[in-house]
């Protein structure tokens, strides 16, 4: 197996939502020894910190919303632009950076540092939810809703151009899988601009493995590959830790042997994993999850 140089990026960032916790989730996987254990696949680690903009998620939410109807817009704002920075460093060292947050909301941030390198980047996102919606679609303002909109270049325009002016990503670079919640805007856009969406029904048709192997053919001509992990896009009976359960979704199992098709390509240069949150968990156990889900992004297998 090939050493990956791993920068573990804390992104204990909450603004994106409205519950409290999530900001604990980088620290809660540390606890369960994300380090010791991605090093003992035979990867080179290094534990980069938390990274912090000027609020502190965990002195409570600050719920203000701006005149687009965007919760927390100054507060994901400055995250974004600090988590960009830091992201786009690592990959200058030439290392692989792996953003463990926080709430969906850090993947404007990480995905814009990560396509100031790759300009035609590939995003596997896994989640119950579209995030696809933008301030004038949303139901909620929440941003964590958001995120993959923001990348496509829509709504907010001071959204849109945190880093580096206008979209990040391309329509056809981006492959939805597990969704099972999506508000009527999110599914007029993803009809209307041809997205790629592998709903819940698609994934128990056709099988997780086989859906990661026809998604990784629809992104053949990226120049990398980043997954974003929303651990939502997991059944409830198994992961109870996170903000938006949604019923019916993706067994661990499963899961593990889709992550092993994907690692197992070497195509990947960037991953998020995102969404634990250890105050509505049962004693730690989503973060325990999200370490073995850690360790077949990075290449763990069965043999
Ligand atoms: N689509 C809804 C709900 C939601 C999105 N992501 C999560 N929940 N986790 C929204 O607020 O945009
Ligand atoms: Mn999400
Ligand atoms: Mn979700």
């Amino acid at each position: 197996m090939s050493v990956i140089k791993i920068d573990i990026i804390g992104a204990p960032t909450a603004f994106g939502q409205p519950k409290l916790g999530v900001s604990l989730g980088p620290d809660a996987v540390r606890l369960c020894g994300l380090k010791a254990r991605l090093t003992a696949l035979g990867h080179e680690v290094s534990d980069k910190g938390n990274v912090y903009g000027k609020y502190r998620a965990e002195y409570g939410n600050h719920s203000e919303r701006n005149e687009e109807g965007l919760m927390n817009f100054v507060q994901v704002k400055d995250f974004s632009e600090v988590l960009a920075n830091t992201v786009e460093a690592s990959l200058n060292d030439k290392h692989f950076p792996f953003i463990v947050g926080g709430d969906h909301s850090l993947s404007i941030g990480s995905i814009s540092g990560i396509t100031k390198k790759y300009s035609n980047l590939g995003v596997l996102w896994i989640d119950a939810h579209g995030d696809i919606n933008n301030s004038d679609t949303s139901p909620t303002g929440n941003i964590h809703g958001m995120p993959l909109g923001v990348l496509l270049g829509e709504g907010s325009r001071r959204l849109v151009d945190i880093h580096h002016e206008g979209a990040k990503l391309k329509h056809e670079n981006i492959v939805l899988i597990g969704v099972r919640d999506l508000d009527t805007g999110e599914k007029a856009y993803i009809k209307e601009h041809g997205i790629k969406c592998y709903t819940m029904s698609d994934v128990k048709r056709l099988g997780l493995d086989a859906v990661i192997t026809k998604a990784l053919k629809h992104l053949e001509s990226c120049d990398g590959i980043h997954l974003s992990l929303d651990v939502d896009s997991l059944d409830p009976l198994e992961i109870q830790g996170t903000g938006t359960k949604v019923d019916g979704g993706i067994f661990l199992s499963d899961m593990l042997s889709g992550l092993n098709i994907l690692s197992s390509t070497k195509r990947l240069v960037s991953a998020d994993l995102v969404e634990v949150n250890p105050l509505i968990d049962n004693c730690n156990e989503t973060a325990e999850k999200a370490v073995i889900l850690s360790e077949y992004i990075f290449g763990q297998s069965q043999i």
